[in-house]
């Protein structure tokens, strides 16, 4: 079991390394699997070179679309931020395309969680979710 869990966090690693190596995503807000307290004001994303975000879509754990203000860019642009709604406690996942001046098209996605706003830090149960 451990091993699966290793090949597994291995082919991640290549598949982000090869990723980079073209124009891709070097930060996001949320970051990447961030356990946030209480839902994000945004989302907004970084990319290595300026690129047309022409998809980006966010879903909660059900898998049901979080409706906000996204719209295909026409224009350039090496970073984005979005107004989200109010998000309540779950996992989140965003998916985006973008495409490079090359108009070399390139996707990616990546997660996060909203967690309940606690009064102070508790330790929850990971075992219970996951956090892709
Ligand atoms: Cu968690």
């Amino acid at each position: 079991m451990k091993l699966i869990k290793t090949i597994a966090i291995s082919a991640t690693m290549i598949f982000s390394s090869a990723a980079f190596a073209h124009s891709g995503l070097i930060e996001s807000s949320p970051a990447k699997n961030e356990m946030l307290q209480g839902s994000p004001q945004a989302l907004a994303l970084t990319f290595s070179s300026p690129v047309r975000l022409v998809k980006l879509t966010l879903k909660d754990g059900a898998g049901d679309d979080i409706k906000f203000g996204f719209k295909p860019n026409m224009q350039s642009s090496k970073k984005f931020s979005l107004d989200l709604p109010q998000l309540s406690p779950s996992s989140y996942s965003v998916n985006w395309m973008i495409m490079g001046e090359d108009a070399h098209k390139m996707k990616g996605k990546f997660g996060f969680m909203v967690h309940e706003v606690m009064a102070k830090a508790t330790e929850h149960d990971h075992a219970s979710h996951s956090h892709d």
